[in-house]
């Protein structure tokens, strides 16, 4: 394990579990840097001259996952850009298949230390009523029924898996993700107290 390499806390669950709601409020209160692997994707997609901006629209509407090697490359980048001596990071949606753990092996291995898996645990149901509601007015391509049910699908077959390798080491935080924002909050914070930092 890296002795001055980047720190980070994968942050897992399913479309609008609440990942990107608590991640802010970690980020302001405990320091850490938030970067949301979805969210870098979109940067990218709309940045002019970007070759991939079709296909990481194509991949989002539809529910799939990008392939590895675009997201790695932006999530490296970004951790270069916020310091990556000593860095502190949040890694919000990331890594969500087998695949996507195996491109983080590769292009980031033992360079980065993984403290733990803060994973969003919440139903379909509930998570479907958040995704329509917002639809309303994110603009999300994907904020509509048919994403959102492909989405469901991708979170099942591909990322569940990933949290299942996790909780067999012994990293994965459960937070119920079920509850309101506050109790929530609540929940997280006690991940990030000066004794489990
Ligand atoms: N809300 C939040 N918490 C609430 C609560 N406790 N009670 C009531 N409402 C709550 O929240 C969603 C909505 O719910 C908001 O309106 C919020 O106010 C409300 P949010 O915090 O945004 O949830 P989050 O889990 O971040 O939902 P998001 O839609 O971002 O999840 P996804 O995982 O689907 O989206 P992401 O941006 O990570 O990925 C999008 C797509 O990018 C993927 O489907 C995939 O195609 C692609 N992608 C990759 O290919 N590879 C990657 O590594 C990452 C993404
Ligand atoms: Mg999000």
């Amino acid at each position: 394990q890296a002795l001055f390499g980047p720190s980070v806390v994968f942050v897992l669950g399913g479309p609008g579990s609440g990942k990107g709601t608590q991640c802010t409020k970690i980020a302001e209160s405990f320091g850490y840097t938030h970067l949301s692997a979805g969210d870098l994707l979109r940067e990218e997609r709309s940045r002019e001259g970007s070759e991939y901006g079709e296909l990481i629209n194509s991949y989002i509407k539809d529910g799939k996952l990008v392939p590895v090697e675009i997201t790695i490359k932006l999530l490296k980048q970004a951790m270069m850009k916020f310091g990556w001596e000593g860095g502190r990071y949040l890694i919000d949606g990331f890594p969500r298949s087998f695949d996507n753990l195996g491109g983080w092996e590769t292009v980031i291995g033992n360079s980065v230390r993984v403290k733990f898996v803060l994973f969003f645990d919440a139903s379909e149901e509930t998570m479907q009523v958040r995704l329509m509601e917002r639809g309303k007015t994110s603009g999300r391509a994907d904020d509509n029924l048919e994403s959102i049910k492909k989405r469901f699908v991708t979170f099942q077959q591909e990322s569940m898996p990933v949290v299942e390798h996790y909780r067999l080491q012994g990293l994965v935080r459960r937070i119920d993700a079920e509850q309101d924002s506050e109790k929530v909050w609540s929940d997280v914070q006690r991940n990030f107290g000066p004794q489990v930092i």
